[in-house]
């Protein structure tokens, strides 16, 4: 069986996405629905611009499952774009800054951008929804859970209480249109999205994601490519527009000295069935990941996304058929797609934690994983108690 992986294609106004996820284990039922509702949550969010309404998006499964379950076959998934229509779509000559048209173009030594533009754009990230939306049905076999959610749009900020339950951050994530947990938070954030919108402008924001459940020693520190705070930093960094990525206390540990910074270690036994299989710390400033691996405590880590750059107003460019001084081109984008970022960026988190946890318990099948599974627990629960 190969490591648990994805991969996606498709362009913004091409026929469909694609993913195709392999290294599944057979024997995990699959939900198509719960799979459709990560996409329309990512569709959603105040802020979207007029796309959103005409797309519906909906995974088809071609392969990969029978009987509604995996078979350890390559899982192919399939979301149709309803407003396809990459042959027709207009050149692009004048590179907004900020998006992918003036690198693209370069590279692919074109003046037109928009065959580099169609696969920079975000729409791809409904793939990795798809995928990750797999990845997490695996998770919540064992009892492990991935929540995103808004915590910054432009100057509104706020800041999550570690101890509000998955159930009460869902709860109150899906009731604010910009998916943060707090009510008046929200409100600010619509009044700012507003505000740009009226100038003619963009914003970006930070998003959070909380993963409970992991048990401790995921992961590894044995070669850089296996650390799993690498691979988180780095699925998260490379969702469009992601200009920032940090982990627990993240940069704010540079300014404290360790003694703040270190969660300090209890043991409480009547935790020994959780997660943190009775270790408790004191804080989690570690975001849940020590030497690449996990500890036990929720993963928390965020990411920044930088304001849209399609802006209303343009900004200014060069033409790159005549070199003249230009302002950027436009065309229907959004105003803030942070909310639908955090979405995103619960998926991806998901799929690399699943990607780590099959790499600890893998098998071919579902059977020999969660025997696995919890032959690890029983071995580690009973760690020094003889
Ligand atoms: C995007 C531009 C907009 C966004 C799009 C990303 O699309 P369009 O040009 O068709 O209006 O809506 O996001 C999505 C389509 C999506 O599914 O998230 C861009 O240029 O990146």
């Amino acid at each position: 069986m190969g490591m648990l992986d994805y991969r996606t294609a498709g362009e913004s106004h091409g026929a469909a996405l694609v993913v195709l996820v392999e290294g599944l284990p057979s024997g995990l039922a699959l939900d198509l629905g719960a799979i459709d509702s990560g996409l329309r949550r990512r569709q959603g969010g105040f802020g979207r611009g007029g796309r959103m309404k005409i797309e519906n998006d909906a995974a088809r499964i071609l392969t990969g499952i029978r009987a509604g379950a995996t078979i350890g076959s390559p899982l192919a998934l399939e979301i149709l774009n309803k407003d396809a229509r990459l042959d027709s779509a207009a050149s692009v000559h004048r590179p907004r800054p900020g998006h992918a048209d003036f690198a693209g173009a370069m590279k692919w030594l074109t003046t037109d951008c928009r065959s580099v533009l169609e696969r920079a754009s975000a729409r791809e990230t409904a793939a990795r929804v798809a995928a990750g939306a797999v990845a997490k049905q695996l998770l919540a076999d064992y009892g492990i859970e991935a929540l995103g959610y808004v915590t910054r749009i432009g100057n509104v900020a706020v800041e999550v209480d570690s101890g509000l339950t998955n159930a009460a951050i869902i709860a109150a994530r899906d009731a604010s249109d910009v998916y943060c947990t707090d009510a008046t938070a929200s409100a600010g954030m619509i009044e700012a999205i507003k505000q740009a919108k009226a100038d003619k402008d963009t914003l970006g924001g930070v998003v959070e994601v909380r993963v409970t459940g992991v048990p401790a020693g995921v992961g590894s520190c044995m070669r850089w490519q296996d650390k799993l705070d690498g691979r988180i930093m780095g699925a998260l960094g490379s969702v469009q527009a992601f200009k920032g990525v940090e982990i627990g206390l993240g940069f704010g540990c540079a300014e404290r000295p360790g003694s703040r910074v270190h969660d300090e270690i209890d043991f409480d036994a009547s935790q020994r069935g959780t997660a943190n299989l009775g270790f408790v710390r004191r804080s989690n400033n570690a975001g849940g990941l020590e030497g690449g691996m996990t500890n036990g405590m929720p993963i928390v880590v965020r990411g920044v996304m930088k304001p849209i750059s399609t802006l209303l107003r343009g900004m200014d460019s060069v033409n790159l058929e005549t070199h003249s001084p230009e302002r950027s081109d436009y065309e229907r984008s959004d105003i803030c797609a942070v909310p639908a970022a955090s979405v995103v960026a619960e998926h991806v988190v998901a799929f690399e934690v699943a990607r780590a946890f099959c790499e600890k318990f893998g098998g071919d099948t579902m059977q020999e994983m969660r025997a696995a599974y919890s032959n690890y627990l029983d071995t580690a629960r009973n760690l020094g108690s003889t």
